[in-house]
């Protein structure tokens, strides 16, 4: 077995077969060589004797929006970046997990459509997820995960020597996790992603801790009426552009590594509870400030 003492990683090609699940079958097996390794620096120059053009392609997502080579389709980002896994996960309080929409049915009473646009210049992909309540009563708390495993530069720096970076802040009932998938047994965003429950910490944060990225971002919707509509927005950028105020980056790190990176973002369109403005609030709160001193003054 080779060392990976080449990149920055705590993970080794043994670690990542470790972890069996029937749903990853495709990926256990798929271990470093050392001709791999030692393939680097040629591999580096005939991307760069080939220049690829830069761009987002895909081939044809699942009904419901999911993608990725687990999910049998092609879905590549910039000249080296490639899509392992992209999973929509949709729940409610009535259930443990939410459905994993690549292979598993809509929760009773919610129905989901979806499409994907990409920029004129093919560099930003907007996902729309529109979820909608076609029963006849009120579903509590439903959640919308967005979940993306993908890889850049694997054949020639490996998938588990990249990190990321986090910018702005999460939106009301937003949340974000970045870690390992579960393979190596060290990550658990996978899980947290399935339960509806992301921890908001990123736990590969820079090259020092690099490995397998995974990323996801969700929104607890609360209750959706009879009738009532929520739509999420996800967009895949290769050039840093975001949607909403809060975005993550994965990179790639360490010797041989690509430029090549992948920003995830997201925003929930339709709110159905309006928030106060924080002009407003500030305004009052300078208020009771004033009239608090006046009466101080006037008591002395
Ligand atoms: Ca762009
Ligand atoms: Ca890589
Ligand atoms: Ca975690
Ligand atoms: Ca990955």
């Amino acid at each position: 077995m080779p060392d990976a003492a080449p990149f920055p990683s705590a993970s080794s090609p043994a670690r990542r077969g470790a972890r069996f699940h029937p749903r990853r079958w495709r990926r256990v097996g798929r271990t470093i060589s050392v001709a791999t390794i030692l393939a680097g620096p040629i591999a580096v120059a005939l991307v760069l004797a080939s220049s690829p053009a830069t761009a987002i392609s895909f081939t044809d997502f699942g009904a419901n929006g999911t993608g990725g080579t687990l999910n049998g389709q092609g879905f590549t980002v910039g000249p080296d970046a490639e899509v392992f896994e992209l999973e929509a996960i949709l729940g409610h309080a009535g259930a443990t997990n939410g459905a994993r929409l690549s292979s598993e049915a809509v929760p009773a009473g919610l129905s989901i459509t979806f499409s994907a646009m990409l920029s004129s210049d093919a560099s930003d992909l907007t996902l729309t997820y529109a979820i909608s309540n076609a029963s006849a009563v009120a579903i509590d708390d439903v959640f919308f995960v967005s979940y993306l495993d993908a890889e850049i530069a694997e054949p020639i720096n490996t998938f588990f020597n990249e990190y990321a970076t986090t910018t702005g802040s999460l939106a009301p009932g937003q949340h974000f996790e970045v870690d390992e998938p579960g393979f190596a047994g060290v990550g658990d965003v996978y899980d947290n992603a399935v339960a509806g429950l992301l921890d908001d910490t990123n736990a590969l944060a820079n090259a020092a801790a690099a490995d397998d990225v995974a990323m996801a971002i969700a929104w607890r919707l609360g209750q959706l009426p009879p009738g009532g509509i929520e739509t999420i927005e996800i967009m895949i950028s290769e050039d840093r552009d975001a949607i909403g105020g809060f975005a993550i980056t994965q990179a790639d790190a360490g010797p041989h590594a690509s430029s090549t990176t992948l920003t995830f973002s997201g925003r929930r369109l339709v709110t159905s509870q309006p928030i106060p403005e924080p002009g407003a609030a500030l305004l009052f709160a300078a208020g009771l400030l004033v009239a608090g001193f006046r009466r101080a003054r006037s008591d002395a």
